[in-house]
């Protein structure tokens, strides 16, 4: 494979980045994807510059001739979701744990370039502080935070172990167009917007108090590739915050996208989730200097570009 490839590459943010690295120079893009989650109209405008393979990351026969040789690789295929690693463990163990293993195990064996790894906010937990700095312990609160910080660990080891350049990416609540709102598991701004469009009352989990980091997609994808071509030296084995650095309650999400919308419709409240953490809030201090990390998207912009898109897509 002489160009790079995006696991998870027909997902939410994996199509991003694939539009993204086409946008900004790539001839074409090769992507793996089991299509659990992923959909091919996500890639529908660039399909043409794409190779899709149907393949699974816990399958290490089908992935590892892929990966041969390839110059870079976006690990993004997972089975996200805190609720959904309490409530089905295992699938999400095997694809976050065995099957990033399998992954950067093929891209050694197979002499790839660099491995760019989608790693999670969730790691850290709830910390006394914030922001949130690399620097801070890890404190997984459930499953998913858990699978995803031996990602990142896996990745060091493999840069120090195996020779591999690797980078870890923790991701802060990513959001944007086609993120898919049709699951009990989605993003929670999915939901939100479809909800609004509908005039319909979200549920929030809890008091409404807790607060994301909300990035979007478009920020997320422009980091993946400039960690991709930062110098190793100075960034293989290592994790770098990829959050927008702003902090927004539930409740505060909400009344701005009423406010946006032009209507007022009163949340509904339910039970607060397990594992679900308190506050988040990327200092992005690090990804900056190391990486040249410069999101663009202030949050009310992000959210007004995902509500039109989600417009026009229900139209
Ligand atoms: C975690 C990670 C995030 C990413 C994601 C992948 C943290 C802080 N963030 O996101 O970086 O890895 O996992 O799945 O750990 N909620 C409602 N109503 C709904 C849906 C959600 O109130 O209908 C709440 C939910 O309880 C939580 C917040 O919204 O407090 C965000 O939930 P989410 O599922 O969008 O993302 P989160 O924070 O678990």
């Amino acid at each position: 494979m002489t160009c790079p490839i995006v696991t998870g590459g027909a997902g939410f943010i994996g199509s991003a980045l694939v539009r993204s690295l086409l946008a900004g120079g790539a001839e074409r893009v090769a992507v793996i994807d089991n299509f659990q989650s992923g959909r091919e109209e996500n890639l529908a405008e660039v399909r043409s510059r794409v190779d899709v393979h149907r393949a699974d990351i816990r399958d290490y026969a089908a992935i590892a001739p892929l990966l041969q040789g390839a110059p870079l690789v976006f690990h993004l295929a997972a089975i996200p979701s805190v609720p959904r690693s309490i409530t089905e463990p295992v699938p999400s163990h095997e694809s976050n744990i065995d099957g990033t293993f399998n992954v950067f195990r093929a891209a050694a064996e197979g002499g790839a370039g660099r491995v760019v790894y989608a790693a999670s906010s969730s790691a850290y937990g709830d910390t006394e502080v914030l922001p949130k700095i690399e620097s801070m312990a890890p404190n997984p609160k459930s499953p998913y935070a858990l699978q995803k910080l031996v990602g990142e660990y896996y990745g060091s080891v493999f840069a120090s172990c195996f020779g591999l350049e690797t980078v870890s990416l923790r991701f802060f609540n990513v959001y944007g167009p086609r993120q898919d709102p049709s699951s009990p598991y989605s993003g929670v701004l999915s939901i939100f917007m479809t909800r609004l469009l509908e005039r319909r009352a979200p549920v929030i989990f809890g008091d409404g108090g807790q607060s994301r980091d909300f990035t979007y997609v478009e920020d997320v994808a422009e980091l993946c590739i400039k960690a991709a071509h930062a110098p190793a030296a100075l960034v293989s084995g290592k994790v770098y915050n990829a959050g927008n650095g702003g902090r927004f309650t539930l409740n505060e999400t909400w009344q701005t996208l009423c406010r946006i919308e032009g209507v007022d419709i009163q949340p509904e409240y339910g039970p607060e989730r397990a594992g679900d953490v308190r506050h988040s809030q990327a200092d992005i201090t690090a990804a900056v200097r190391d990486l040249g990390h410069a999101p663009r998207f202030s949050f009310e912009e992000g959210l007004r570009r995902t509500l039109a898109w989600y417009r026009a897509s229900q139209a």
